[in-house]
């Protein structure tokens, strides 16, 4: 029986992901990098080092570790000020009416996301206090799709992986669920996110029977 709704942040709670890609998109620009919206779908649930490293890539950049941190801090300085004029508004359809749902029913919820301003982000929606656990980049050594960060997510809720159900957009978030022994809801394309259990294009008009009968 599911007990729990592990959710990814970016791309499934909130659409960030544009304001990833303009801060990327800002220091590809400085560096001479093309960098498009396509090369942007590899960047996602992906950290922000590896990300980086993906765009230098593009480049034929090889850079020295003291640099890359040095690129990596001003790209989050840009996307640190984006997501500062977020609001509620910018909750993805749904997803708030779902989660209230959850909750009447006595459903546990969760977050799991590689981002390390997570805590930022969901301050700015008025989200700091609704779930049950929050599980971020600054917490594990192990980015998706290494299960760690559904693991502790499930044991931080004191349930079992099977008891427990994840909401994914990137691919290497659905592998590590998987890897975790979790059923997956995959959040946007199904030929995209083949190996989920299941693909919604999004929470609007999706009821707890989505959970129920998983
Ligand atoms: C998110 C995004 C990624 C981003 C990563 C790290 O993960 O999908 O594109 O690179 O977080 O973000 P930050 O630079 O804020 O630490 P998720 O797991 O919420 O999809
Ligand atoms: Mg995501």
């Amino acid at each position: 029986m599911i007990k729990a709704c592990i959710f990814d942040l970016d791309g499934v709670i909130v659409d960030t992901a544009k304001y990833h890609y303009m801060a990327w998109k800002k220091l590809a620009d400085q560096l001479n990098i093309p960098f498009n919206k396509k090369d942007n779908e590899r960047l996602k649930g992906v950290s922000r080092m590896k990300s980086l490293e993906i765009i230098l890539d593009l480049g034929n950049l090889n850079l020295r570790h003291e640099e890359k941190e040095e690129l990596a801090q001003k790209k989050n300085n840009w996307y640190v000020e984006y997501i500062n004029n977020m609001d509620k508004n910018e909750l993805l359809p749904g997803v708030e009416e779902f989660i209230k749902n959850l909750k009447r029913k006595g459903i546990k919820i969760a977050i799991a996301s590689a981002s390390k301003n997570t805590k930022l982000i969901l301050k700015r929606l008025n989200l700091e206090e609704v779930f049950d656990a929050v599980i971020d980049g600054t917490m594990i050594s192990n980015a998706k799709p290494n299960p760690e960060i559904f693991l502790k997510a499930s044991n931080y809720l004191n349930l079992k992986p099977e008891e427990c159900v994840v909401f994914e957009d990137a691919v290497a978030g659905v592998q590590a669920a998987k890897r975790a022994g979790m059923k997956v809801i995959g959040v946007g394309e199904e030929e995209v996110l083949k190996g989920a259990d299941k693909v919604i294009k999004n929470f609007k008009n999706i009821n707890f029977t989505l959970i129920e009968f998983i």
